[in-house]
């Protein structure tokens, strides 16, 4: 018997797949079809794949031209199938050509004409292409416009940024909206919005009115009551709106998360998150500190992120030390907040303008987790025991530090018209609260 194995994605199976099935059964007596695993594709860089892996199994199988279905995994895997199932022959389309030759020294490798004229890619760009309009920071505008790139289906329809001097020349060419984001919500489908956190309400309103679904960089709001003001407008205009937390979209930080919940540790006790960077204000941005992301802003809600992910956000009791540029600033240079669960705590510190070790560190009664500096765009992190020999190391690509996948996953939500965002809207809401406790100096003590 001769066996045959290919190899695919699958994405919404169209005729290209099924001739390229058809001939690679016809060149054998029993054909074996490798489905991509979604983590194996997203670490191949193909980001847009629209069906979930058992939809694409499902496709596959409703042909009734393979034998055998297995998952791809892991780059390499191909060696060990061949070797395992016993296969002769290794097939593929011609767009891979010269590729896989290295597998000649396993089994024959035969490359087949690819079909013209169709392709996965093209069917997914039939849809309109949604356009989103940036608003806010210029760094941060300049990344979101690189890594859109790398989504299908997202065109960025303009910038309205804070300070046009520091845009990229590959923003330069987009249209700016100097200050009026009201032509810009005109000119989009989508907003994200990266301004100063005083700014964010008015814009998202202004955003949804104009029938634009937001993404916003967390702290959506300060205030509890503009937040549900806000959620409940999305909701009557059937519209998205996300929290921005790259960090939730990172794979390392997903997987560590479903490690933890697995109780790989044992029962989780404590969550300790430091996140810092370096700012230098300008002597305008000291005598307007709401005009800037201050500490508790910029880096709060990705450090409570873990924290609200594993033990919720019902705290019983919570401390926020803070140290202010100045005593009479909102401009915290760092803050340290306590939280005090039934039975868990956990410790987060931020800062802007001193500088700590990024870790995370989740502790528990079998072991713990630690996740290297700088945690928010890691790769790798360990699991570490008493005994050193039973520690383990796991390591994932990320790209474009989550912000390519936080992007599709926003697209995905506008599509399939409900948020499927990471980020849950408890844990939203409870980071809102606790900026509004910031500001409102409650369990506050300034130092
Ligand atoms: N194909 C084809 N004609 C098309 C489109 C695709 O013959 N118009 C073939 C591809 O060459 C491939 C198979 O159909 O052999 C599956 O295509 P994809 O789903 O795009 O998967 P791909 O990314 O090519 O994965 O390890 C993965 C494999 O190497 C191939």
């Amino acid at each position: 018997m001769v066996k045959v194995i290919t190899y695919g994605t699958y994405d919404l199976l169209h005729y290209g797949h099924i001739r390229l099935l058809e001939r690679a059964k016809a060149l054998g007596d029993y054909l074996i079809v490798g489905v991509t695993a979604d983590g194996f594709d997203r670490a191949r860089g193909k980001i847009n794949v629209q069906q979930s892996l058992m939809e694409r199994i499902d496709a596959v199988r409703a042909t009734g031209i393979a034998d055998e279905i297995i998952v791809e995994e892991y780059e390499g895997q191909k060696i060990d199938d061949i070797r395992r199932l016993g296969v002769n022959i290794f097939t593929v389309g011609s767009d891979w050509k010269g590729h896989f030759d290295y597998l000649n020294e396993y089994c024959k490798v035969v490359y087949l004409d690819r079909t013209q004229g169709i392709s996965s890619t093209e069917l997914r760009s039939e849809e309109r292409s949604i356009r989103m309009g940036l608003v806010g920071e210029s760094n941060i505008i300049n990344k979101f416009t690189r890594e859109s790139r790398y989504v299908n289906g997202l065109t960025i329809s303009g910038v309205c940024a804070k300070d046009d001097d520091l845009l990229t020349e590959e923003v330069r060419q987009l249209p700016v909206f100097t200050s009026d984001i009201e032509e810009l919500c005109k000119a989009s489908d989508s907003l994200y919005v990266v301004s100063a956190p005083k700014y964010h309400y008015k814009q998202i309103r202004t955003a949804l009115e104009h029938g634009c679904h937001v993404l916003c960089e967390s702290p959506i709001t300060t205030f509890v009551a503009e937040w549900r003001e806000l959620c409940q407008l999305a909701k009557e205009k059937n519209l998205v709106l996300m929290e921005s937390i790259k960090t939730a979209y990172s794979t390392a930080y997903y997987r560590m998360l479903l490690l933890a919940k697995s109780g790989i540790i044992g029962k989780v006790i404590s969550v300790d998150a430091t996140c810092t960077s370096m700012r230098n204000l300008k002597e305008y941005e000291l005598q307007n500190p709401d005009e800037v992301w201050n500490s508790i802003c910029a880096w709060g809600p990705t450090a409570l992120l873990p924290i609200f992910q594993l033990f919720g956000t019902d705290y019983i009791k919570k401390d926020i030390i803070t140290h202010p540029l100045r005593l009479d600033s909102t401009y915290d240079q760092f803050t340290k907040v306590a939280l005090v669960y039934k039975d868990a705590m956990a410790s987060l510190k931020v800062g802007q303008g001193v500088k700590s070790e990024g870790e995370l560190i989740i502790s528990g009664t079998e072991g713990y987790i630690y996740v290297p500096a700088p945690w928010w765009k890691t790769d790798y992190f360990e699991v570490r025991f008493e005994n050193p020999a039973d520690n383990k190391r796991y390591f994932y690509q990320l790209e474009g530090e989550g912000i390519r996948y936080e992007l599709v996953n926003f697209l995905k939500s506008i599509k399939d018209g409900k948020s499927l965002g990471y980020v849950d809207d408890d844990i939203t809401m409870a980071i809102v609260q606790l900026i509004q406790d910031y500001y409102q100096k409650r369990d506050l003590v300034l130092i």
